[in-house]
């Protein structure tokens, strides 16, 4: 069901136009990388470790090397001459950070179970498995290191060349005055200090990783295919990792099944493959396996939190400190350490607190596989800990968990709100969203049935949670990234090129994998040029094809991408006026462009359509003096500020006291994301979002043995909820546009995913709290609720 809180569409924006890409999709024409026919290509095998720390004694190939069908295997001590430089960590969070070198292949030791070891090349996939089996690695066991608290105490040094586990602390200390934050603690008329564990989720989109470098046959260019969102960024880095020119690299990304953050990564295999390609002078491909990617991509969250809140006789907040402990695994890979920087900014929320907050952060290995970005990257968890917080402390306070939050909101005409930390909040009204979620889920009414049911006895037990969440996303605005250590920029490029008979290419340097750009760009590009959404093409994810662009994460892609898409139609509209000009003989600044026709403000008969102008620019006949021939524009462009989507998620529980069992009721997510392109993709990513952060409250977790195995490296062990175990999701919305762009749009794609765990999870402690149960852990599973009531030792 979806609830319209006020109606967008404005012409072609804001209308429910179907995917351009789903048919494609749908009827299996998609090409992915898995798919793609290379005559010649020799398959890629890794053996992986099965220690998660352990120094390499020695490894014997032979028996592989002699399997028919193998053409080469190599270690990682053969191929340290094949790197340039080692591995990329592109966010040194702090300058004195600890960075242990990290090769796509270990050399002497290894740090996780799924650490590259070896790998085979082979006429076949099947007989490059085969091979692996037969490589004789003897490895001398150390001790693994899985827990974060162990991993802080340096009982086992993981890199031994650092001397400590602790990669970096980074702080983040606003006061007004010295010791504010202190004082406000000292002051408080309640207090509260939660701590909660984010357990490490792995990504599990529906195309595992998959690679294929082809190199040319003369010139040395090499072409890497790989499932990724980020082919800029990876050309970069690669260029760099395997001493390739970058001008002889081509990325492409073909069609990618997902990604949700952990394809924005610079992976071993992808730097392998090139290197190897180079090396033999044949293709060469690798398609990972389920099982490889539960321990060979990147897993997510991962963080103890330790949050403080202190408030006044209202309950409103005087001052916020948190403790972060965050697991990168055994290496830094592309962004680990920036990941819980991300979201030190959101720890407050969207409460109106004075400059007394205090943040710290030490990333610490542990001998688990490298974490890194997962949807929301950093402000799931923040969030997840400022709205666990919030409602701990309305039960401190004795004030309903929505009232609180209304006491403690950003006013609406303090916006543009300068917070505590001098990041401007771009746009927000947030009692608006939480009343449109309130009324949608009959909050009032829910209490009332609630108080009913849960009486001492009762073994079916209501519950309601709520979240209201900031997010700061687009990412962008390079000076701010800067400011952060981030070595990338933020901007994204965009060319807008009509064609001689009309028709419209775009070109993009976002790199969709699920999120429909095509569909969206043609959307802006027809609303801005007033033509019709089929007659444009949307180019994107080569860098052959679109040379410039910083790729798609950190719901960028609109607030950047298709602002740059906008801004570069204008400029064509510009252009198109000075011809349009020339052949109506009229002044520039008399014309009027609507409907895709240019007319003599006054003069409704003297017009002149986009479509005769474009053939005009073509043939450069006749055109004003001096203006270049051809109708196309490009923009690079760096917004002044992130786009700060917002909103308000309810949820509503049963739960059984004898067995645990959650059954969720009624999901509401009423987001703003300011002006909609798409409702139907908008529904679409917050519908997406919230299954995954309702995953990792109730579902899913990576469990590991002592020894540091991964006890989930299956479907049947890791737990992903399918479809029907989701509840009927309503969706709302409201519309506040953001004033920092000239379609005031701000980002979606990770909204749903941040909100949503807490509101779960809120919505579980909320049902048990008359049993005397505070908190519970994530995943919620039966047993874990069991335990909880139980320790709470309440009588029912
Ligand atoms: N949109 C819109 N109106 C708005 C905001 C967004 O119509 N006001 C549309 C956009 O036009 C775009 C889509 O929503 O088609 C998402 O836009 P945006 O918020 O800019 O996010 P990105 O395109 O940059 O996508 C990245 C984001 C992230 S960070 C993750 S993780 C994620 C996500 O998108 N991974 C996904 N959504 C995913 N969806 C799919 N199917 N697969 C993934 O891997």
């Amino acid at each position: 069901m979806t609830i319209t809180d006020e109606p967008t569409a404005t012409g072609v924006l804001g209308t429910r136009m179907l995917r351009k890409e789903d048919p494609a999709l749908l009827t299996g024409e998609s090409v992915f990388t898995n798919d793609m026919k290379i005559p010649g290509a020799l398959y890629m095998a890794v053996l992986r470790s099965p220690y998660a720390h352990a120094r390499i004694v020695s490894i014997d190939t032979t028996a592989a090397a002699a399997l028919p069908g193998v053409r080469a295997v190599h270690t990682g001590a053969d191929l340290l001459d094949d790197w340039a430089a080692p591995m990329p960590c592109a966010w040194p969070v702090t300058d004195d950070m600890l960075n242990p070198p990290h090769h796509p292949l270990a050399t002497h030791k290894v740090h996780y179970v799924g650490d590259g070891v070896a790998v085979v090349l082979a006429d076949s996939d099947s007989i490059a498995h085969d091979a692996i089996e037969l490589i004789d690695v003897e490895y001398d066991p150390l001790d693994a290191v899985t827990e974060l608290e162990d991993a802080l105490s340096d009982r086992v040094v993981i890199h031994e060349d650092l001397g400590t586990n602790s990669s970096y602390t980074w702080n983040l200390l606003v006061e007004e005055q010295d010791g504010a934050v202190q004082q406000a603690f000292d002051d408080a008329t309640f207090t509260v200090h939660e701590r909660y564990v984010q357990q490490r989720l792995i990504p599990m989109a529906m195309e595992p990783r998959a690679v294929a470098v082809v190199p040319q046959p003369f010139g040395g260019e090499l072409t890497l295919y790989t499932a990724t969102q980020i082919p800029h960024v990876l050309k970069v880095m690669a260029s760099i990792t395997v001493g390739i020119a970058e001008q002889q690299l081509r990325v492409v990304a073909p069609a990618v099944g997902g990604g949700f953050g952990a394809k924005l990564d610079v992976y071993a295999e992808e730097l392998l493959c090139l290197a190897l390609a180079r090396k033999h002078g044949v293709p060469i491909r690798w398609n990972e396996t389920r099982s490889e990617n539960t321990v060979a991509t990147i897993q997510g969250r991962g963080q103890i939190q330790h949050i403080e809140l202190a408030a006044d006789d209202d309950g409103k907040l005087t001052a916020v400190r948190v403790r972060l402990v965050a697991d990168m695994g055994g290496y830094l890979q592309l962004i680990t350490p920036g990941i819980p920087i991300l979201g030190a900014f959101l720890y407050a929320g969207v409460y109106d607190l004075p400059k007394a907050y205090d943040f710290s952060c030490t990333g610490v290995f542990t001998t688990l596989t490298p974490t890194d970005a997962y949807r929301g990257a950093g402000r799931p968890e923040a969030t997840y800990a400022i709205e666990r917080a919030m409602d701990a402390l309305a039960r401190e306070v004795g004030v309903d968990p929505l009232e609180l939050r209304r006491r403690n909101f950003i006013a609406t005409d303090k916006y543009p709100y300068e917070a505590f930390t001098g990041l401007v909040y771009d746009s927000g009204d947030h009692d608006k969203a939480a009343t449109i979620a309130a009324d949608l889920i009959d909050y009032d009414g829910f209490r009332a049935r609630q108080a009913a049911q849960n009486v001492p006895g009762a073994t079916k037990r209501l519950g309601i949670g709520l979240s209201s969440y900031f997010e700061m996303c687009g990412l962008a605005p390079s000076r701010v990234l800067a400011s952060l250590n981030y070595s990338a920029g933020g901007w994204e490029a965009a060319t807008v090129r009509v064609l001689p008979t009309s028709k419209v290419q775009v070109v993009t340097g976002t790199s969709p994998h699920g999120q429909g750009h095509e569909t969206a760009w043609s959307m802006i590009v027809a609303d801005k040029l007033g033509i019709d959404p089929a007659d444009v093409d949307v180019l994107h994810s080569d860098t052959a094809i679109a040379p410039l662009g910083m790729d798609t994460y950190g719901s960028r892609s609109l607030p950047v991408g298709g602002v740059a898409v906008g801004m570069a139609c204008d400029k064509v509209i510009e252009k198109a006026k000075q011809i349009a000009a020339h052949q109506l003989e009229a002044n520039a600044d008399d014309l009027e462009f609507s409907g895709g026709v240019f007319r003599v403000a006054g003069s409704p008969d003297a017009e002149v359509p986009l479509a005769a102008i474009a053939f005009a620019a073509f043939t450069a006949h006749d055109l004003p003096d001096g203006l270049e021939p051809n109708l196309e524009a490009q923009v690079t462009y760096d917004p002044p500020n992130f786009s700060w989507p917002f909103g308000t998620h309810m949820c509503t529980v049963e739960i059984d006291t004898e067995t645990g069992e959650i059954d969720v009721l009624d999901y509401v997510a009423v987001d703003d994301c300011g002006v909609q392109v798409n409702p139907n993709i908008v529904e679409g990513q917050v519908h997406g979002g919230v299954v995954q952060g309702m995953a990792q409250a109730l579902y899913e977790g990576a469990h590991y043995d002592s020894d540091g195995n991964l006890q989930t490296s299956t479907l049947a062990d890791y737990l992903m909820p399918a479809a029907s175990d989701v509840p009927p999701i309503t969706t709302g919305h409201s519309v506040t546009p953001s004033p920092t762009n000239p379609l005031g749009v701000k980002g979606v794609g990770e909204a749903g995913t941040i909100g949503s765990a807490s509101t779960v999870m809120n919505a579980v402690v909320d049902a048990l709290s008359g049993l005397g149960v505070t908190n519970v852990e994530m995943p919620a599973s039966p047993n874990t609720v069991w335990d909880a009531i139980n320790a709470a030792g309440a009588p029912s």
